[in-house]
């Protein structure tokens, strides 16, 4: 059995932390993890991940920008994530289209509509198993994520975008609960992973 895994959340949850965490956690059960991210995960969406975050490009419409997400995310799902979870791996793949609901959708005010015909064009029938969301109140995240230094373009956001995502994301889990977990990021790194293993014990590895 595959396994297509994401992992969610606004600014300083800790994703890249935990992501770590989480495929260390699959590897040492003896499950095949292929671990990728987005946007990017090809060497094409690598570039488009480039201009997507980079800071110097301060015009760019949000319909470019959601197209733009889903066009690393064809690439994505033709070159990584169908061919891995074809041959049986698991996928741990840190942000999916959840980020688009989130962020071109909420933080953006796209129609959520809109999103989801990109979505069903895109992935077909192709959605996450299982999705953890690293939730933490944006000033709190906003404090650690800070101390990365320079920020990209949707670092440079107001805080009252990032109340949106975060809002949006909320909004997914209590929509979809059998797919959803609730991670509280703010607490120490220790209780954060401690519930993470709970989670994945329950959901895939009994
Ligand atoms: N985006 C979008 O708009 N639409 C889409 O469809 C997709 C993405 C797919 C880049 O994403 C941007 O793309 C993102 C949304 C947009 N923009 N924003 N903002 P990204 O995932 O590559 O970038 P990121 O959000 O900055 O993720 P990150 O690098 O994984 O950051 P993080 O979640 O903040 O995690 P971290 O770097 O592991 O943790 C931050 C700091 O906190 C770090 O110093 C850690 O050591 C520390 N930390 C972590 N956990 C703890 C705990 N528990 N206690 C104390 N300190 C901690």
């Amino acid at each position: 059995m595959s396994l297509f895994i994401t992992v969610e959340g606004g600014e300083g949850g800790g994703k890249s932390t935990n992501m770590i965490y989480i495929a260390d956690y699959l590897k040492a059960k003896g499950y095949e993890v292929v671990e990728t991210r987005e946007p990017g995960g090809t060497a094409l969406g690598e570039k488009l991940r480039n201009l997507l975050l980079d800071k110097n490009i301060s015009n760019m419409d949000c319909s470019t920008e959601l197209l733009l997400m889903f066009a690393t995310r064809a690439q994505h799902i033709a070159e990584v994530i169908k061919p891995a979870l074809d041959a049986g791996k698991w996928v741990l793949c840190d942000r999916f289209t959840d980020a688009t609901y989130a962020y071109q959708g909420g933080g953006r005010n796209i129609p959520m509509e809109r999103i989801a015909v990109l979505e069903d064009w895109v992935q077909g029938e192709l959605r996450p198993d299982l999705t953890l969301l690293l939730d933490i109140p944006v000033e709190e995240g906003m404090k650690r994520a800070t101390l990365r230094g320079e920020k990209d373009r949707f670092e440079q956001e107001q805080i009252s975008f990032f109340e949106r995502v975060r809002q949006r994301y909320l909004a997914m889990a209590a929509q979809q609960p059998n797919r959803y977990r609730i991670i509280n990021a703010a607490q120490t790194l220790e209780c954060v992973q401690s519930d993470i293993k709970q989670v994945l014990e329950e959901v895939c590895c009994q």
